[in-house]
């Protein structure tokens, strides 16, 4: 009987997979530890498929750490990009002298998927990637999701057509990206370090001129995930081995941390639910290229660009946040206890 449920239970798990978003990570998994908390749910989430992770920061230890937390997660298939040229750069908090390094730390205890310690260079481009996977993708499929700096969309914007799609840069996304999610920036004005933090130029570039012929784009400032303290429950809670606990636990010293882009993950996936609401019904986002600091241009002629605030309170987003990472740690427990337990174990597990 339990046999049979679990049967069932991966059937309409196929089942779902059709309708599953497709999205792509561009992530600077280096000096916060949030990126982790949202490649984990990216990684995990039952109801997304993700398609490639784009690194925006240039350390060699940003590209193995992410590799390092795909493959334990189980997906060692994502191909993952980082510019070049690469460099060994580590955190250090000189601002605070609070917090702690982890990707370097991740990358070496958890080595691991396509690229293992000492193999930063075999990553890909990130242009080349994103290229490729959204001319494999069908037309109107791809999210992207932006958790850090700007630099390789601004890159693929500019790029011409090659080997992979014919299109030049604005005509694959336009054909290809159904919605641009970007954590950064304050609403309805502010100045965000995922916009001046590297190049606001390149920044300002993106988000002036990612116009609605492109795709709708969605904006979670800074603001919205400042307040939504979350990772405890995985420090506390989560499997001793898991990647991307240690990665709070070495960086927060067992403190929680803002969930800028776990929360920016929770919206691409699942859209408004009731976690968020719209905080605009027209106008657009404008950036300044000088310093990188930005604000809503209210005009009633332009819709398609949103920016999102809680709709719940900070403490019930955070639950959220928490539940789904703890959840996605957990999965890989129970998928690795169906391989190391003998069938009739498994049958009497009982299932979360
Ligand atoms: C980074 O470290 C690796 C391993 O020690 C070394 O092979 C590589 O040359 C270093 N890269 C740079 C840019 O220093
Ligand atoms: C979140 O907390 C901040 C700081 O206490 C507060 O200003 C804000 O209103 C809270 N947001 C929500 C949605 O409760
Ligand atoms: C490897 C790669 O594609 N790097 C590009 C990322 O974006 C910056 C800014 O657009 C480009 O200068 C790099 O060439």
């Amino acid at each position: 009987m339990k046999r049979l449920a679990i049967a069932l239970l991966s059937l309409t798990s196929t089942l779902v997979h059709a309708a599953k978003k497709n999205f792509i990570i561009d992530t600077d998994l280096f000096s916060d530890v949030d990126d982790a908390g949202a490649l984990l749910l990216a990684a995990t989430s039952p109801d997304a498929n993700l398609l490639a992770v784009n690194i925006n920061y240039p350390s060699s230890y940003s590209a193995l750490a992410a590799s390092a937390i795909l493959a334990h997660y189980g997906r060692a298939d994502v191909p993952i990009g980082i510019p070049r040229p690469l460099t060994n750069a580590t955190f250090f908090d000189g601002w605070y002298f609070a917090l702690g390094e982890y990707a370097s730390k991740v990358a070496r205890h958890f080595s691991g998927g396509s690229l293992p310690w000492g193999h930063a260079e075999d990553a890909w481009d990130p242009v080349e990637l994103y290229r490729r996977v959204l001319a494999e993708a069908d037309d109107d499929s791809v999210t992207v999701v932006s958790i850090g700096f700007l630099d390789n969309l601004s890159a693929l914007l500019n790029s011409p057509p090659d080997a992979h799609s014919p299109l030049p840069g604005r005509a694959l996304i336009a054909r290809k990206v159904s919605e641009l999610v970007i954590m950064g920036g304050g609403y309805p004005s502010g100045r965000s370090w995922n916009f001046w933090g590297s190049d606001p130029a390149l920044a300002a570039h993106v988000i002036n001129t990612w116009d609605g012929s492109l795709s709708r784009v969605v904006f979670l400032g800074d603001d919205v995930g400042k307040h939504v303290l979350a990772g405890g429950p995985l420090m506390a809670r989560g499997p001793k081995a898991d990647p991307v606990r240690m990665a709070y636990v070495w960086y927060g010293y067992y403190e929680p941390r803002p969930a800028w882009d776990p929360l920016a993950v929770v919206y691409a996936i699942y859209g408004l639910g009731g976690l968020f609401e719209e905080g605009n019904e027209y106008g657009y986002n404008w950036v300044d290229e000088g310093d990188g600091s930005n604000r809503w241009v209210w005009d009633e002629g332009v819709r398609g660009q949103v920016f999102l605030r809680l709709a719940a309170g900070n403490e019930t987003a955070a639950e959220e946040v928490d539940r789904l990472m703890l959840r996605g740690a957990m999965s890989v427990l129970y998928s690795s206890m169906v391989t190391l337990l003998p069938s009739t174990a498994v049958t009497q597990a009982t299932w979360p």
